[in-house]
C-alpha cells in the first residue's frame, strides 16, 4: 500500500476531493487545505476498527493523526471522512463502512484534499461474477481478483463454480465430480483444469471476509450439468456415460426432473454447499434449460428452490427460475437483453428481490468494440459508456428501486485463458457499473466518470494490469 500512495506521487498535488470512483453520496471540499501521509503518518483506531486500520499499512499509535472510529449512528456500509490540514477522521456505522472509507482514502492518494465527503452506497449488493467453471481460476487468483474488486467498493462476488465443461468445487461423497470433471481436459477447449478443495473455498471465502465481501456460490442446475453427467453416469436418464464436452454450447444437457436420485444428489450438494459459505446466498442457477421440458423445469424448481431455505440460506437464481413459485426469500437475478421478462414483472409485483445484470450492460465478456481480441458479442458490444450509461431502475417495468436487491457484473471465461484476459475485460467497465450501483442516480455523469477513471491509467501501469486502453477515455 506504502507503494500505491507513491505511485500517485506526482499527480497527488492535482487531486480533487471527488476524484473517487463510485462517486461519493455528497463531497464538500476545502480547497484551503490538504493532508500529506508521510512516513511519520500514524493511525490511531481501537478494537474493530484496528482490524480495518491493517487495510491502509500506515503504522497503528494511540495518537496518531489519521483516525479510525466506529459511529453507530451511521448506516453500516456508511463513513465520514473528514480531512483537515492536520487530522484525517475516518468514521464507519461498520467495520464495513469505514472499509469503504479506506478504500476512499486509497484511491486519494499520498496528498489527501481537504474537506469532508459523507458516502453511503445506492444498493447492498454490489456484485461481480467470475465463472470458474469454463476456466478455472485458482484461490490465489480469486483472491486477486477480489483485490481489485473491493477498491471499487463491489460487496458481493458470485462465483460461477459448475458448468457442462467443468465442476471446481471439492463435494464429499462425490469424489468424482472434481476428480474427473475437474481434471485434465476440463474448460473450453480442453484447458484450465482444475477445482478448489474444501480447504481453498474456505481461503477464499475467509479472505473475502476480511475484506467484507460476500462469496455467493452458484451450482448451475438442473441445465448446464454435462460434467455431472460425465462423472456419474448415474444422473443420466438412461443410465449410459456422456462424453466430456469442451465446447461452449449450451442448453443441451439436464438433471432429470423425474428420478429421486437427482434429489438425493442436489440436496448433499446444496447442504455441502450451505455449510461451506457463511453469507446469506446460494445460487442454483436454472438459466438456459432448453433441453428441460417446461414442466420437468417446473417440477424441478418446486422440489429445489426450497432447499437452500432448509440449509439457512437465500435462493438466488438466473431470471428463468420466476417460471416457478419463488419462496419468499428468493432472489431473481436478470440478464436479458431486450424486451420485457413479465414473470420477473411479476415476481417483483409479489415482493422478490432482483439483481440486475442486463448482458447488454452488465456482461463483461462482451467485447468492447469489433477489434476486442476477447470476448463474445451475442449480447453486442460493451463500450465503457454503454456499461456506465444507464439506470438499473429503468430496465423493467414494475420493476423499480424497491424491488432492486442490487446489481451486478458476470464474468463468463469461455475466452479467457489467463488473469491477465480477466483483467482486459474487467477493466475500465467494472469502475463503471460500480458507480452504476453505488452512486446517487442524480450525481452521475460520463463526463465526469470518464475524466476520473483517466486518473486510474498510470496507477494501473505501475501495478501491471492488463488493463484495457480504450480510446473512449483520454489516458495520460
Ligand atoms: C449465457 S446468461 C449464459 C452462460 C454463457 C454466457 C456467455 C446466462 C445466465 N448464461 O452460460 O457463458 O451467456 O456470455
Amino acid at each position: 500500500m506504502r507503494k500505491q500512495f507513491r505511485v500517485f506521487r506526482v499527480r497527488a498535488q492535482t487531486k480533487q476531493l471527488s476524484d473517487v470512483i463510485p462517486l461519493p453520496a455528497s463531497v464538500r471540499p476545502d480547497p484551503a487545505v490538504t493532508f500529506t501521509i508521510t512516513a511519520g503518518t500514524a493511525v490511531s483506531a481501537v478494537g474493530e476498527a484496528a482490524g480495518v486500520a491493517a487495510h491502509l499499512n500506515l503504522p497503528i499509535s494511540a495518537d496518531g493523526s489519521v483516525r479510525l472510529l466506529l459511529d453507530e449512528t451511521l448506516a453500516a456500509e456508511a463513513y465520514r471522512l473528514a480531512i483537515t490540514a492536520d487530522s484525517v477522521t475516518l468514521s464507519g456505522g461498520s467495520p464495513q463502512g469505514l472499509f469503504w472509507g479506506v478504500q476512499t482514502v486509497l484511491q486519494l492518494g499520498e496528498v489527501l484534499p481537504g474537506g469532508v465527503i459523507e458516502d453511503a452506497p445506492r444498493y447492498a449488493y454490489r456484485g461481480a461474477m467470475l465463472d470458474l467453471a469454463r476456466h478455472f481460476f485458482t484461490a490465489a487468483e480469486v483472491k486477486a481478483h477480489i483485490d481489485l474488486l473491493v477498491q471499487f467498493k463491489i460487496n458481493h462476488l458470485h462465483l460461477h463454480l459448475t458448468d457442462d465443461q467443468g465442476w471446481r468445487l471439492e463435494i464429499p461423497g462425490w469424489p468424482r465430480l472434481t476428480e474427473v470433471s475437474g481434471g485434465a481436459g476440463t474448460g473450453v477447449d480442453g484447458t484450465g483444469p482444475g477445482f478448489l478443495t474444501l480447504a481453498e473455498y474456505a481461503d477464499v471465502v475467509a479472505y473475502a471476509a476480511e475484506r467484507f465481501v460476500t462469496i455467493v456460490p452458484e451450482i448451475d442446475m438442473p441445465g448446464h450439468v454435462n460434467a455431472v453427467h460425465v462423472a456419474y453416469p448415474e444422473l443420466t436418464a438412461d443410465g449410459q456415460a456422456v462424453a466430456p464436452r469442451t465446447d461452449a454450447e449450451v442448453g443441451y444437457s439436464s438433471l432429470v426432473a423425474g428420478m429421486e436420485e437427482t434429489y438425493a444428489f442436489v440436496e448433499d450438494v446444496i447442504k455441502t454447499v450451505a455449510d461451506l459459505t457463511p453469507g446469506p446466498y446460494l445460487h442454483i442457477g436454472g438459466d438456459e434449460c432448453l433441453s428441460t421440458p417446461p414442466e420437468d423445469y417446473r417440477t424441478f424448481l418446486a422440489r429445489v428452490l426450497p432447499l437452500p431455505g432448509k440449509y439457512g440460506k437465500r435462493a438466488v437464481g438466473w431470471h428463468e427460475i420466476a417460471a416457478a413459485d419463488l419462496p419468499e426469500t428468493a432472489v431473481v437475478q436478470f440478464w436479458r437483453i431486450e424486451g420485457d421478462e413479465p414473470n420477473v414483472t411479476r415476481a417483483a409485483a409479489a415482493g422478490r428481490q432482483v439483481i440486475m445484470a442486463p448482458a447488454d450492460r452488465t456482461y463483461l465478456d462482451m467485447k468492447y468494440d469489433a477489434d476486442t481480441r476477447l470476448g463474445l458479442d451475442w449480447a453486442g458490444h460493451l463500450s465503457v459508456e454503454r456499461a456506465y450509461d444507464w439506470d438499473p431502475a429503468d430496465r423493467l417495468p414494475g420493476v423499480g428501486e424497491e424491488a432492486l436487491l442490487g446489481v451486478e457484473a458476470p464474468l463468463w471465461s469461455e475466452t479467457l485463458r489467463s488473469v491477465a484476459d480477466v483483467q482486459y475485460l474487467t477493466l475500465p467497465r467494472l469502475p463503471a457499473i460500480a458507480e452504476v450501483a453505488w452512486s446517487p442516480r442524480g450525481s452521475r455523469d460520463w463526463e465526469s466518470f470518464r475524466a476520473r477513471l483517466a486518473a486510474f491509467g498510470p496507477r494501473w501501469d505501475a501495478a501491471g494490469i492488463a488493463y484495457h486502453r480504450s480510446a473512449e477515455i483520454d489516458w495520460p
